[in-house]
């Protein structure tokens, strides 16, 4: 049953009921594939916004949902972004393109400081550009809501265990620094200009369709591919650190939750439970009958410049206030990643070879 509402501010108080727009940024990646189908399930129109022709996963072939309808724009380019939320005119924007990949943050620091980091400025300004909100603290008839895809990268060194929205930040990564910036860019946007915006931290969260270079998914692939003899091994950096990983699909579901709100705020998303590389990895090939121990290399070359080691969530005020919990679990998750793999390995696609080629790259 689609959900219908007032137009929540771009029609100057008008008693048209439209159903609800939402435009999302990062919309070919994992979270914007799981949100776009969340909202239109709820009823939304639903308006991602694409590189066009620079697009690396356009290149790929990445499919997004047949009902997304596509708007251009580059968190790099200003006027590209105001175009876009002139045409859209979303009640909601859902920011959650960034250059994500931990490594690269180092291999290309300023590209990251330009898209994760001044990209949510340029994505607020747009929003007050077009909204016409002003410098004045008192929010005017129109008030889109906008969330920023915040990390638990921002507490990196962690200086408590577990991390909540109180915790002070202490970045390991150029992309853990740029994620602070926006961060308090968001707050500040609130502060200032009274915008509905607000940061969800959200700790790992990943599904058979996370990029193949994150270690949860380099690991479900491994394990597929050693099983079905495409590979006899997986090269591996870090396996002690840890982190609390989630099921995707739970968070986006948060996200909506965050901007269905009274008020704006910033919360943690998280289970709550940190484990090891090393049991995931124990994990994913005891799935498929195997001894990691057999097939698992470990790179140096793999290694960070600085490491994140520990993350864990303290989400009660999720819990609490929004309602939010988690449905999957670790031992869950990974089985139905490493499941998805060996029928995604098995499948035509891979005889054609271009996923394990991918792959090959990567690894
Ligand atoms: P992802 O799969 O890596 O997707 C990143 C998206 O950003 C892609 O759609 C990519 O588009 C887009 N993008 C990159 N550069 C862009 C640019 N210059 N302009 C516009 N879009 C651009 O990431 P994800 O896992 O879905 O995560 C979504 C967001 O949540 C990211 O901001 C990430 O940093 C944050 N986050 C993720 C996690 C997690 O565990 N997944 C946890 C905390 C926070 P192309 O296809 O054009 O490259
Ligand atoms: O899967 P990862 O690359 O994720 P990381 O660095 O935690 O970042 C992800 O989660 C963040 C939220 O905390 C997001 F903000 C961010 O955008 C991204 O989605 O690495 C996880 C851990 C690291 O400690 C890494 O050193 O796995 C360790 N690891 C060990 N061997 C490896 C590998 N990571 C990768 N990617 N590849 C390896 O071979």
């Amino acid at each position: 049953m689609p959900r219908r509402d007032h137009i929540g501010g771009w029609s100057q108080g008008l008693e048209i009921i439209l159903t609800r727009r939402a435009l999302i940024t990062g919309i070919t990646g994992q979270d914007g594939t799981y949100l776009a189908r969340h909202l239109l399930a709820a009823g939304y129109d639903v308006y991602g916004m694409v590189r066009g022709q620079n697009s690396p996963s356009a290149r790929c072939g990445r499919q997004v949902h047949p009902d997304v309808r596509l708007v251009n724009g580059d968190l790099m380019d200003q006027s590209s972004l105001i175009s876009a939320v002139d045409r859209v005119r979303p009640d909601e924007i859902y920011n959650l393109g960034a250059l994500s990949y931990v490594p690269t943050s180092w291999r290309q620091p300023n590209t990251t400081a330009e898209i994760t980091g001044t990209g949510v400025v340029r994505m607020l300004e747009a929003v007050r550009i077009v909204a016409g909100i002003t410098s004045s603290r008192t929010p005017g008839p129109s008030r889109p809501r906008f969330y920023q895809a915040s990390s638990s990268e921002m507490f990196g060194k962690v200086r408590e265990t577990p991390q909540n929205e109180l915790t002070p930040f202490h970045p390991r990564s150029p992309y853990g620094v740029a994620k602070v910036f926006g961060h308090y860019t968001v707050q500040n946007y609130r502060e200032s200009y009274g915008m509905y915006a607000v940061s969800g931290m959200l700790f790992n969260h990943e599904s058979p369709i996370r990029g193949p270079e994150f270690v949860t998914r380099k690991v479900s692939l491994g394990a597929a591919a050693v099983k079905l003899g495409l590979r006899d091994s997986l090269r591996l950096g870090n396996l002690m650190a840890e982190r609390d990983w989630g099921f995707a699909g739970d968070y986006v579901r948060g996200m909506s939750m965050m901007l269905a709100q009274d008020e704006p705020d910033d919360y943690v998303l998280g289970t709550g439970i940190a484990h090891s590389v090393r049991e995931l990895v124990e994990l994913a090939f005891a799935h498929v009958d195997l001894d990691w121990r057999d097939h698992v290399v470990l790179d140096e070359a793999l290694q960070r410049p600085a490491e994140v080691d520990l993350l864990c969530a303290d989400a009660t005020k999720a819990q609490q206030r929004l309602g939010w919990k988690p449905t999957v679990y670790f031992e869950e998750l990974v089985g139905m990643m490493v499941d998805s793999d060996l029928r995604l390995l098995s499948g035509p696609q891979c005889s054609e070879g271009g996923v394990i080629r991918e792959l090959a790259d990567l690894w």
